[in-house]
């Protein structure tokens, strides 16, 4: 055995990201591919982030996994892991070093020596616990960018990177990009190299966009998202209609007005979107409930607000769970803020928490 085993390291960081468009079902269980495309805004990582570090040895005689500090022993056998190291390192190339002195180049680990490595990766997220948040989409993409870092790979085709990012889990290829950024649900190719995440515009278009994040409770969900969605695929009709009939005209609405930059029409078509996504899973049977009582009142909430306001200045989402995500823009962050602790003044500081996000700077 080498007594000074070189281990090769890279480190990177990716955001989370909130759905305006929802993905909800899978068309193929096997490459995780969606029924219907969606659009998410990915968050600026002051607060909310996913951090890996992935290693490789030839020293090392398994693959292994720690998440915040824990080992998980499972891990290497998980098919979501295995789907994003397998598909990254068999994108590895040559690592080349240059000599400063004498600028000639030399291969130090060979993309066959790669393939030969185990790999040992340490994540850890900044989610906090309170917040119930799903980190899921973040640790995913963190794990392919830093394997991507660490091996040096290189796409075949664009959008490459993300369709293994898909198969960690479906909205983590999202977080592979800053901004605005859309997953085109694919399904033309058998393999399903078109089921990829493009970004719509980037984190420096729409600057002024801001989400609030507000924690209705930080209980752990009940039904777990591929769960749910299996159970909405074999069940809602709805489901169906909305994937084949409603999502495509939404997709081209929300990338019009992001492009356009129009609050109105965003805020809007966002709004419909989460309840539509909602009524899914209520036309699921057995049904499905996220949404609690406070989530609904929060609803009302932003109705009488932009009402009032005669204009849409918040929208507000929810995903698997009874959270709300608020959409706004800058100069409506502090009057939003103060309808909020006008109505939910008791628990305010758990409720607003201090999640005012800006976009999230790129990631690739
Ligand atoms: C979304 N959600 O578009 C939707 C809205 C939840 C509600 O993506 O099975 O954790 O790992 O592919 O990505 C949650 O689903 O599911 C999700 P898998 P994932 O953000």
């Amino acid at each position: 055995l080498d007594p000074n085993p070189i281990i090769h390291e890279a480190t990177v960081s990716a955001p989370t990201n909130i759905a305006c468009i929802k993905y909800w079902g899978k068309a193929n269980s096997q490459y995780n591919t969606p029924i219907n495309s969606s659009l998410s805004v990915s968050l600026d990582q002051t607060d909310l982030r996913a951090v890996t570090t992935a290693s490789a040895s030839s020293s090392f005689d398994r693959d292994r996994l720690w998440l915040n500090g824990i080992e998980v022993l499972d891990a290497s056998t998980s098919k979501r892991f295995r789907a994003c190291v397998d598909g990254v390192r068999a994108l590895a190339t040559d690592k080349v070093v240059v000599d400063p002195a004498t600028g000639a180049k030399c291969v130090v680990v060979t993309k066959d020596e790669w393939s030969g490595m185990h790999v040992h990766i340490a994540s850890y997220n900044t989610f906090p616990t309170a917040a119930g948040l799903a980190s899921s989409a973040a640790g995913y993409a963190a794990l392919v960018a830093a394997l991507v870092r660490l091996f040096g790979a290189e796409e075949s085709y664009p959008g490459e990177f993300t369709a293994i990012a898909r198969q960690g889990s479906g909205s983590a290829c999202r977080s592979l990009h800053g901004g605005f950024v859309a997953w085109r649900a694919g399904g033309k190719k058998s393999d399903w190299s078109d089921s990829i995440a493009e970004q719509v515009a980037d984190e420096l278009h729409w600057e002024e966009v801001r989400a609030v994040i507000l924690v209705v409770s930080d209980a752990k969900k009940e039904t777990s998202s591929t769960d749910g969605m299996s159970d909405s695929v074999a069940t809602s009709e709805l489901l169906a209609f909305r994937a084949r009939e409603v999502v495509p005209k939404r997709m081209n609405i929300i990338e019009e007005a992001i492009k356009a930059k129009d609050f109105e029409s965003f805020g809007k078509v966002t709004m419909m979107d989460s309840n539509q996504f909602h009524a899914t899973c209520l036309d699921t049977y057995p049904p499905i409930f996220y949404m609690n009582d406070v989530s609904r009142s929060v609803v009302q909430m932003i109705h009488m607000y932009n009402a009032w306001a005669g204009e849409i200045r918040a929208a507000y989402t929810f995903d698997a769970g009874p959270n709300a995500v608020l959409y706004t823009l800058d100069k409506h962050v502090v009057e939003l803020l103060a309808l909020v602790l006008k109505y939910y003044p008791a628990q305010s500081e758990d409720l607003v928490g201090d999640y005012v996000s800006n976009l999230a700077l790129a990631q690739k």
